[in-house]
């Protein structure tokens, strides 16, 4: 029988997506990574079939004996992993992470103090989003533009006098550590408690190469699963504080979330011991190559605004390219090269200019992952380079770029799926 032609035009825009991504774009999303062969291959699996409303082993639902074991065992990796005492893993992502944490330190008509847009909020964490969703008023913290960082005194008045329901730290635009310490004695002092959302930097944390917040104050993170901790997509809490982490349990089924898409647990597990075994090697490669890579941009004659602070310290920064058009054309252009980047607010955008703001953000995590090292990004500053200031077609950069893609395809600081247990599971099927 022959295929409808529908699906063979689906399955044509999913190999062509499979190939471009996978093996011919160079991708410079801060965002985003690929799992490692074992971790795709426990994510295809019949879990996410199937429904498990509730916590492990007092489920509403039947068949779910082994879940509720890999459920265990990833709370458990995740608490040794990160030196916390309890995880929910539950969240389907960061945001619904964020919502949940929101929603149980504050209600409808309260405020919150957040991290300065400028310093990277998420948009989980204003008035655009989630926050604005839950009816609780966003207030900023001051942001101190030479630093690239949330103003600590004047924060700390702001807390003094405004008394929040909570604050939070962390965000998308994340190259210097937020000053957790500080801002949690602030919030403390006038009995509130401090979330910091740390999905960017997640793996960096699972590497030893920035510090836990927990560690340093914050009463509970939030983070998504996917980022520089290159697991499925989803979400994750964590905390030290049993009432609060009882309270947060107590809501995220049934205010948020109904299933918990459950091929999510086994491969974050997988990644969760991926992370124990080569996270510090791999969180450092991160690292080294974003700096070197922010470096070789402004050795190439692009704007790069932290310079001054040593570029970043974490997996990620960003390009002001005003000077070439803005954002929108900057990311387009790079795009036709085979170069994924996203246009992102600097901080004196205003947040209507969020269709062409003035700078491009790229990271590090994926293409470390895949086993570039430093010198292998100062190539990538030169076809970015090409493109935006030589104003070379981006069609032609792009054949160089596919050539030079074609030497990092093998997923590192990660396992392959072991021989004696390639019949048995279920590969991710990758049409090509
Ligand atoms: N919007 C994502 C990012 O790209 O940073 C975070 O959810």
């Amino acid at each position: 029988m022959s295929l409808p032609e529908e699906l063979l035009r689906v399955v044509e825009l999913t190999r062509a997506h499979n190939r471009w991504r996978r093996f011919e774009a160079i991708n410079l999303i801060p965002s985003e990574n690929v799992m490692s062969p074992l971790a795709e291959a426990a994510y295809m699996t019949d879990m996410m079939h199937r429904y498990a409303e509730g916590k492990p082993k007092k489920r509403y639902y039947q068949g779910l004996i082994y879940v509720d074991e890999v459920e265990l065992l990833l709370m458990d990796l995740m608490s040794r992993l990160f030196k916390v005492k309890y995880v929910e893993p539950r969240p389907i992502s960061g945001t619904i992470a964020n919502a949940a944490v929101f929603r149980v330190l504050g209600k409808p008509g309260d405020k919150a103090l957040i991290a300065p847009v400028q310093a990277g909020a998420h948009v989980s964490h204003t008035r655009f989003g989630t926050l604005g969703a839950l009816g609780i008023e966003h207030i900023e913290m001051p942001f101190d533009q030479e630093r690239w960082n949330v103003d600590v005194d004047k924060a700390t008045k702001m807390i003094e006098s405004v008394k929040p329901a909570f604050v939070t730290l962390g965000g998308s635009v994340y190259m210097f550590p937020h000053p957790t310490k500080e801002i949690a004695q602030a919030a403390h002092s006038v009995g509130v408690k401090l979330i910091h959302d740390v999905a960017h930097v997640l793996g960096l944390i699972a590497g030893g190469v920035w510090s836990n917040p927990i560690h340093e104050g914050a009463d509970v993170i939030t983070s998504s699963t996917h980022k520089t901790f290159p697991g499925p997509q989803g979400g994750v809490i964590m905390t030290d504080d049993e009432e609060l982490y009882k309270e947060i349990s107590r809501v995220i089924f049934p205010w948020f979330l109904s299933n918990h898409h459950l091929h999510r647990l086994p491969a974050t597990a997988v990644t969760a011991v991926e992370m124990m075994v080569f996270g510090e090697e791999y969180a450092r490669q991160i690292v080294k190559n974003s700096v070197a890579f922010a470096e070789a941009c402004a050795e190439e004659g692009f704007k790069v605004p932290t310079e001054h602070l040593g570029f970043t310290k974490s997996h990620m920064f960003v390009i002001d390219v005003r000077n070439l058009g803005g954002g929108a054309k900057a990311a387009t252009l790079l795009e036709r090269a085979n170069i994924i980047v996203n246009k992102n607010l600097l901080p004196w955008d205003p947040p209507e200019a969020v269709k062409d703001p003035s700078g491009i953000r790229l990271g590090t995590p994926e293409m470390t992952r895949l086993g570039m090292k430093e010198g292998d990004f100062k190539e990538v500053a030169k076809f970015m380079r090409e493109v935006l200031i030589d104003g070379r077609p981006p069609e032609e950069v792009r054949k160089k770029v596919v050539e030079f893609r074609k030497n990092f395809v093998e997923v590192k600081y990660g396992f392959s799926v072991p021989e004696e247990l390639e019949k048995e599971l279920t590969k991710i099927p990758i049409l090509l």
